[in-house]
């Protein structure tokens, strides 16, 4: 079946008699960079999964034209136009044999770079930089990470990361290790102390997110491609357990995103096809936790499986795949993909309150804040231009405040009395909004670069600077004071996405995600 994306590269090169046929120019000139059966080797996978967060046009462009900074060289002189449009044309249909990615591909594709057990106690950089104040930035543009040091704001060093980032890079407790996940599979361990990548592994061929366990032994991965979700030794990445996601059923489903629940020593996992949650306990004790409750994926409900990294199942009546947290992770707020909302108590595994929200509630790009005493968890909507505050204390719609247009990330910090919201996803991309947590008004609307995307904020460990992305290739970092929305310092960045401080993440900020 043609996709949406095969469409349209149909119009974007002249039709040509005499077209290649696409399997054989890709078997001559991607093969050995991309892959058999298009999985990825060098270069990134080449499947419609893969291809699918890309215009179509760029898919075109890249063929002709190159990607700058990679080894992709452009095919303009070598391939004629028709066949360049076939191949991408085709490259955006699903191979005649699904490609298959087994347990022993993960193991075998692991990197050990460094001895973990080697590594030395403390920071190899300067003394004057505070590690737990470092910035760890995805560019996308060139596929880089930037270590930034946020007291001066300059850059420890700049490296080469995975293709195509994505989701937040999990910090291991004690802020040293991070840890990456691209969407072609690939998880890294980084060392921020002798800013050195550990160790790498493969976990998937379309991979959604990585969490790390709150006792910092464990990554957990989860997978659209296959499947699965996979745990890793977090101390050199080994590969310890896969597991095959289904629902009670049978039916697989892809996963929507992992999270640690740190106060209960647990996973949540989010299912993007089973009506189901699922919540995989890191606490040797879980199997007197749960008694009961634990579901053995394989091999049927009920079986007295230990809880201990087994998946407990809390039933759902609807597919909900985005997910916020209370601080105490007892409770969790989730919407369906139409926005349908509601809280979910997961020690008693049931619902407990339906939320009224419209629109489509960016529920994981939520922020907490406590305000004359009250509990409220605030989201941005990526299909209204509000952001809507919940009352955690009554699980009721507290306000809802209007912006510009649809945001994507929202963000603050304890010190800070904002609350700064995009509006990327509408025309007025460049206009952040500055909301005042005690009001619940806007007080301020910021365009740092006129006609640019201006979004996604992080805050300094102290809270006093807000740092903005420019989200273009070229684009810029730019450092805006959080008291007065002075613009204090610009870096030149390629793409950059999001930014993640080691403090705020590794304390749990309500501002930030986790
Ligand atoms: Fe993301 C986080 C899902 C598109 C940039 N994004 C996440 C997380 C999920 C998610 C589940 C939380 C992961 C975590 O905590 O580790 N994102 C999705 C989608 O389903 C969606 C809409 C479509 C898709 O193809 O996946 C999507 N995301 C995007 C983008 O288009 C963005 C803007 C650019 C990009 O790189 O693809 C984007 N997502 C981000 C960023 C985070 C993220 C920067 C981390 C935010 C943070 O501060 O923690």
């Amino acid at each position: 079946m043609k996709t949406l994306l095969t469409g349209l590269l149909l119009t974007l090169l002249p039709l040509a008699a005499n077209a290649a046929d696409p399997a054989a120019l890709y078997q001559q000139h991607c093969l050995s960079c991309h892959g058999a059966q298009r999985m990825g080797a060098m270069a990134p996978a080449l499947l419609p999964q893969s291809l699918e967060r890309l215009q179509p046009d760029e898919v075109l462009r890249t063929i002709r034209d190159g990607r700058a900074a990679t080894q992709m060289a452009g095919f303009g002189g070598k391939l004629a136009d028709a066949d360049i449009r076939e191949l991408a044309a085709w490259l955006a249909t699903p191979p005649a044999a699904p490609p298959v990615w087994r347990e022993a591909d993960t193991a075998a594709s692991r990197i050990q770079y460094l001895d973990p057990a080697k590594l030395p106690l403390r920071p190899t950089f300067a003394a004057n930089i505070d590690p737990r104040n470092l910035f760890v930035v995805v560019e996308a543009g060139d596929h880089h990470v930037t270590v930034l040091d946020g007291d001066r704001f300059t850059p420890v060093t700049r490296f080469q990361s995975r293709f195509a980032l994505h989701g937040g890079p999990k910090f291991s407790p004690d802020g040293r290790f991070v840890y990456f996940a691209s969407r072609d599979g690939w998880v890294t361990q980084y060392d921020l102390y002798t800013l050195q990548p550990v160790a790498e592994i493969r976990v998937g061929l379309n991979t959604r997110n990585v969490a790390v366990s709150g006792d910092g032994r464990w990554v957990l991965a989860g997978n659209t491609l296959p499947q699965t979700l996979v745990l890793l030794d977090a101390n050199g990445l080994k590969p310890v357990k896969t597991f095959a996601v289904t629902d009670r059923g049978g039916k697989p489903s892809r996963v929507s995103a992992v999270y640690d629940a740190a106060p209960r020593q647990s996973f949540i996992v989010a299912l993007k096809d089973a009506a189901e949650l699922w919540e995989i306990s890191y606490n040797p004790k879980a199997a007197a936790i749960y008694p009961g409750y634990v579901h053995d994926y394989q091999m049927g409900e009920g079986l007295a499986v230990p809880g201990y990294l087994n998946p407990r199942v809390t039933p759902l009546d609807m597919v909900l795949d985005d997910f916020f947290f209370d601080d105490s992770y007892r409770h969790v707020m989730a919407a369906s993909r139409d926005g349908h909302a509601q809280v979910i108590n997961l020690d008693s595994r049931s619902k407990v309150a339906e939320l009224p929200l419209d629109g489509m509630p960016h529920l994981g790009s939520g922020i907490t804040f406590t305000q004359d005493g009250h509990h409220y968890m605030a989201t941005p909507n990526l299909k209204g231009g509000r952001v809507t505050v919940i009352d955690m204390d009554r699980w009721q719609v507290a306000a809802n405040i209007a912006t510009p247009g649809p945001g994507f990330f929202l963000r603050s910090h304890e010190n800070t009395p904002y609350a700064w919201v995009d509006a990327m996803m509408s025309p007025r991309k460049d206009t952040l909004s500055i909301i005042d947590k005690r009001s619940f008004q806007v007080v301020r609307q910021l365009t740092l670069r006129p006609g640019k995307t201006n979004a996604h904020v992080e805050f300094t460990r102290d809270g006093r600077y807000a740092l903005v992305s420019i989200m273009e290739t070229p684009g810029e970092l730019v450092v805006v004071d959080a008291a007065n929305f002075r613009e204090v310092a610009a870096l030149p960045m390629m793409k950059p996405i999001g930014k993640y401080n080691v403090y705020n993440k590794v304390t749990r900020s309500g501002g930030t995600s986790h």
